[in-house]
């Protein structure tokens, strides 16, 4: 049977009150193409090309969409990827394959040295990883994952292997990230929030010195265009953050970047929600997850919210005062993710979404990941203008929690238009829709996927309920 009738059997087999919107099957058939491409056995690499080892919050991203293509797959992209955390709690940003050459990427894991820099941080000793992390979309993924078949799910003892080692993930991001003392975690290196090069870095970033040129070589300048990619001088200041945290052992607390991000601690908020549904499932009760979400919620808006611009901000954790960073990144809207946000701010961010600084709806399909009126804002390059993908699925859930319906819908269409039309691009021009970066990219292909064949709001409930009740596929079909 190939991978779209099974899908089709496995979906009549669930039937489901929700009538969706017909499947185009080529669309469907050319985003399980890519996946299959990416895939190493074990997991799914970004891009052939740009990116050929398994990135972390790329392969939350990728579980969600490879649940409706094949539940075990989804499964083993995750726990391949949690295979290999490190003692202290920390997912790394990058598990390297050893079977790809050294200069396939920079940097790579002669720079990182985990298994000895990393050792008194508990990194593992037989799989070579990076020593930074990335947003925690995992715990979210695991539990739509385990949503898609709960009967395999339970078969296979998924939830009940994988939650130990994601409470211990957030263990490490709430307590050892927590470098400004309100609750909320801290980035130390622009990487970790994976938008590399968004403006909100330029600031913090200009304190640090950055690594002589010649003490390093870029891999990504043999396969993405130079006028797509961060600056050599962006590069140089990333090399010696990483480097300082490296030769201080991984150790945190004394990062001279450390920046409090809005999307990052979303994604955290939104992932302890997904953590207690995953404690319910397994016997617990999930209250004081639940408790300690809604607590980080109100962190979050108490430390991150701007009123004037309508949108969350990030805060310079080193900067002496701790100042909010007056740049409008695509970061400040993912809290719309959150069904407990107040109907206030809700009510903001759908207006500043739709307003002149993102265009969406108006001159833009897709959001851009900066704002549109910011002097550093450009249509091409990385994270300083061009919309994404992943950020686009995240305000489209938004949206829908928070009854924009109309809206949703609307940016589902220009996904699923623009993913297909761009070849499965990493990003595009947030005007022209014109592809930029790597082709065939993963996370574009997982989430058209998703966006495909889930039901609209899997997986959440709409705002006012109180709590993020995922149970609607979950529990009772195994
Ligand atoms: C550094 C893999 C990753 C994404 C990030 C994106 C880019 C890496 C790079 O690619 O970052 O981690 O080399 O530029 O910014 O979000 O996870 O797709």
């Amino acid at each position: 049977m190939d991978r779209t009738a099974q899908l089709t059997s496995r979906a009549s087999a669930h039937p489901i009150a929700y009538d969706p919107p017909p499947v185009p099957r080529s669309l469907h058939v050319r985003a399980v193409r890519v996946l299959e491409d990416n895939w190493t056995g074990a997991s799914t690499v970004p891009s052939r090309s740009l990116y050929p080892h398994q990135w972390s919050w790329d392969s939350a991203f990728i579980a969600i969409g490879l649940r409706h293509l094949s539940p075990l797959r989804a499964q083993t992209e995750l726990e391949t990827l949690l295979a290999a955390q490190w003692a202290d709690g920390r997912i790394p940003h990058i598990v390297f394959n050893p079977s790809v050459p050294l200069d396939a990427y920079f940097p790579s894991p002669d720079f990182w040295r985990s298994s000895t820099a990393g050792r008194a941080a508990g990194a593992p000793r037989t799989v070579q990883t990076s020593g930074i992390v990335q947003p925690p979309v995992h715990a979210l993924a695991a539990w739509l994952v385990h949503c898609a078949d709960p009967g395999l799910s339970r078969a296979r003892g998924f939830l009940a292997r994988v939650y130990p080692s994601l409470a211990a993930w957030h263990r490490y991001l709430l307590h050892r990230r927590d470098l400004g003392g309100a609750g909320l975690a801290s980035v130390v290196h622009p990487w970790e929030q994976g938008m590399d090069n968004s403006p909100c870095w330029d600031a913090p970033l200009s304190r640090v010195v950055p690594a002589p040129a010649r003490s390093f070589r870029r891999a990504d300048l043999d396969h993405g265009a130079a006028e797509d990619r961060p600056t050599d001088l962006d590069y140089g200041r990333y090399v010696r953050l990483a480097t300082d945290y490296r030769d201080g052992g991984y150790a945190d607390g004394t990062a001279q970047f450390a920046v409090e991000d809005p999307a990052f601690n979303a994604l955290l908020i939104a992932s302890e929600h997904a953590l207690a549904r995953i404690a319910g499932e397994l016997g617990a009760t999930g209250t004081a997850r639940h408790a300690r979400a809604q607590r980080l919620t109100t962190a979050l808006v108490d430390r991150l919210w701007d009123p004037a611009s309508g949108m969350f901000l990030c805060r310079d954790i080193r900067d002496g005062n701790g100042t909010l960073i007056p740049e409008r990144s695509v970061s400040g809207l993912v809290p719309l993710l959150l069904p407990d946000l107040p109907r206030d701010i809700a009510t903001a961010l759908v207006r500043t979404v739709r307003g002149p600084h993102f265009g969406l709806g108006a001159t833009t399909r897709l959001p851009p990941s900066y704002d549109l009126l910011g002097e550093a804002f450009d249509p091409h390059r990385y994270w300083r203008g061009p919309a994404w993908f992943n950020t686009s699925w995240l305000i489209e859930r938004g949206l829908r929690i928070h009854g924009e319906q109309e809206h949703a819908d609307a940016l589902r269409e220009a996904f699923l238009d623009t993913a297909d039309s761009s070849g499965f691009a990493e990003y595009v021009d947030p005007y022209t829709g014109e592809p930029c970066g790597a082709p065939g990219f993963g996370w574009t292909a997982a989430l058209t996927l998703d966006l495909l064949h889930a039901r609209p709001g899997d997986g959440v409930t709409s705002a006012g309920t109180g709590t993020f009740d995922m149970s609607e596929k979950g529990g009772n079909r195994g």
